[in-house]
């Protein structure tokens, strides 16, 4: 390994800083601001005043932008917001921020009847049974880089499981266990098409995790999970050192960059935050292929697992598959700019973002030397979004503040040099993600950006020792008039994360295609009750104002199967089969079918009935199930 300096298409002046400069970086810092373990921890539990650039009067009201929907109207754009650990996917209309749909994930919810058919609850139950998730970064399918409308992906942070939405149903479709990991975070595809998703592991554990070196963390690992679209099945992993965080991929089908914290290996707070500085792994996603190609992984857990760690041969010669890049410190987010040459990281406990040269980090001997950028926004970096206009935007949770910088400005300048940015705004308060329109595609819209922050503190109606979080809509479509804050719009605990997607490149059903599920379609004509063996196939219709039977009769001890049909062909007539008592509640919308199956194990009386308010007899809209004491 060398340090000299590699050249790349880019004429580089003397200006241009490269690793080389790195010491002098935190000399330049004053020491006050770069952040300790001790102080860091106290700092990001409070909201220190607010030193930007621009006051808040300085910034043109909210009257000077439209952000109306009109009654009736709708919105120009879709927003799926994670919903942390309430295990569910939001859906807004940007930029109304009126909450259009939720989308249970990865708890059940009754009101969709989700995990409470056969169907949903199975697909829970094999990706673990775990009875709720953490949601926090929704990413889109993408062809040649732009949103293609087909299907959203999520991690759940806390039991270390990745899902697939349908965006034609708006309904979770598959998810997977992954194997060999706790804790998966980071969430992106393998762009330009999608060919590939990402899951992030954050918690380092033994491997395997079978109850060896349970007290020798030096042991421990945290493992990149690659993911097929289609199958949703694990494709590979591969070990890396230190703790994962954040994760994005680059727009040509090669690069992965995660963000990590702890490459001290620690596993105390002191202990994983001592280093000044730690890794973006940037992962050659087609160099493991070679390497899983070539035979060179260990089957742990029923995945093909290739070792990334920094001592691996693999990583020995000129083309390692993970190249780890020295970033102060503890960076959190990571993304890639949407012309796909740089890979921004936030410095959390540095008030610092990092500039990667994609191109260049393919080609230096020394992976440090892609840094070409390096400017100090503000305290708590945390995450980055894009206009397409050659600005970056930072969520700076300290400070309480959204930084717009210019990015090629900050290849610039020097390192750790303010220049490049250009105005801030007060969030109100403490962001964590920030989302612009259409940002992580090669083509972002520039004109809304969403700052999710998570204290409101005094500005909602309390409600409680729990407050809502504050979503904030702002516009940022005006270069010369700044950023404007337009909109406060509570919401629950907790988005971490969005993507926001033009109107028009969705287009979701809105009555089912039987072809799309293997229900049975019930009609009238196929109602039926089918006997077997103390089991009974109860197939029947519904519509309004009446199931397909008025009553059912079974044997206490029966297993019963209700095979349910909505035969309605109008939008928006919606029926579900409850039943009181058994816990059964299942969502028909329109020309859908759902199963359920319970075992009749209490005599009596049980009304079954449409718990959707469909029509003026919706509440006549019931069945009885009959359940006859065993002899
Ligand atoms: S991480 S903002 Cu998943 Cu920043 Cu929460
Ligand atoms: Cu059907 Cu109420």
């Amino acid at each position: 390994m060398t340090d000299t300096p590699t050249s790349t298409d880019r004429d580089r002046t003397e200006t241009d800083a490269t690793a080389a400069d790195r010491e002098p970086l935190f000399d330049r810092i004053p020491r006050r601001d770069f952040m300790k373990a001790g102080v860091a921890a106290g700092a990001m539990g409070s909201f220190a005043g607010c030193t930007g650039l621009l006051s808040d009067d300085d910034h043109p009201s909210a009257a000077d932008v439209d952000a109306s929907v009109a009654p009736g109207e709708h919105d120009e754009y879709y927003a799926f917001l994670s919903g942390g650990h309430t295990g569910e996917i939001r859906v807004y209309g940007i930029p109304s921020m009126r909450q259009l749909m939720r989308i249970p994930v990865f708890s059940t919810e009754s009101a969709r009847g989700y995990g409470y058919d056969d169907r949903t609850s199975e697909m829970l139950e094999e990706a673990g049974g775990y009875t709720w998730g953490d949601t926090h970064h929704p990413r889109l399918s993408q062809t040649d880089n732009d949103y293609d409308g087909r299907f959203a992906y999520v991690n759940d942070k806390a039991n270390g499981r990745m899902a697939r939405i349908d965006l034609k149903y708006f309904e979770t479709d598959a998810i997977v266990d992954v194997p060999n990991t706790q804790g998966v975070h980071g969430a992106c595809a393998r762009l330009p098409d999608t060919d590939l998703i990402f899951g992030v592991g954050e918690f380092r554990v033994p491997m395997p995790n079978d109850g060896r070196d349970l007290d020798d963390p030096d042991e421990y690992t945290s493992v990149l999970t690659a993911i097929e679209p289609e199958s949703f099945d694990v494709a590979w992993q591969v070990l890396v050192d230190g703790n994962m965080d954040n994760g994005d991929g680059g727009k040509n089908g090669r690069w992965f960059f995660a963000t990590g914290y702890n490459s001290e290996n620690g596993v105390t707070e002191s202990e994983m935050s001592g280093s000044d500085t730690d890794y973006v792994k940037a992962f050659d996603t087609l160099a493991i292929e070679d390497a899983v190609e070539a035979g060179e992984y260990e089957e742990i857990g029923g995945v093909k697992v290739v070792d990334g760690r920094q001592d691996s041969p693999l990583n020995g010669g000129s083309d390692p598959i993970v190249r780890y890049v020295d970033v102060p410190k503890s960076p959190h987010g990571v993304s890639v700019t949407p012309d796909g040459e740089y890979a921004i990281a936030s410095g959390k406990l540095d008030p610092t973002c990092s500039v990667i040269d994609i191109e260049m980090l393919g080609d230096a001997a020394d992976p440090n030397d892609a840094i070409v950028g390096q400017p100090r926004v503000g305290m708590g970096p945390l995450h980055t979004a894009y206009d397409g206009r050659g600005h970056a935007y930072t969520t700076l949770f300290i400070d309480s503040q959204v930084v717009k910088w210019d990015i090629e400005d900050a290849v610039e300048a020097d390192l750790g040099s303010e220049e490049p940015v250009i105005e801030k705004i007060d969030v109100h308060y403490n962001p964590g993600h920030l989302i612009a329109a259409e940002s992580y595609t090669a083509d972002p819209q520039g004109d809304w950006l969403v700052s999710l922050n998570k204290l409101s503190k005094d500005r909602f109606l309390p409600v409680g020792p729990m407050h809502p979080e504050n979503d904030q809509l702002i516009y940022i479509g005006d270069d010369d008039a700044g950023m404007k804050l337009v909109k406060d719009t509570p919401s629950y605990a907790e988005p971490h994360d969005a993507s926001i997607v033009s109107a028009d490149k969705l287009d979701p059903a809105t009555v089912y295609d039987p072809e799309d599920y293997d229900e049975e379609f019930v009609g009238p004509e196929d109602s039926e009750i089918v006997r077997e063996d103390g089991r009974v196939h109860v197939k029947m219709y519904s519509m309004r104002n009446e199931f397909g039977y008025s009553d059912v009769t079974v044997q206490e001890g029966d297993e019963v199967t209700f095979t349910v049909t909505n035969i309605e062909e109008t939008d928006d007539i919606l029926h579900s089969l409850a039943i009181p008592e058994y816990d059964v509640n299942i969502k028909l919308a329109p020309q859908e079918t759902r199963e359920v199956t319970i075992t009749a194990d209490e005599p009596g009386v049980y009304w079954m009935y449409c718990a959707f308010f469909c029509s003026a007899l919706h509440l006549e809209m019931r069945s009885r199930l009959l359940v006859e004491p065993a002899e």
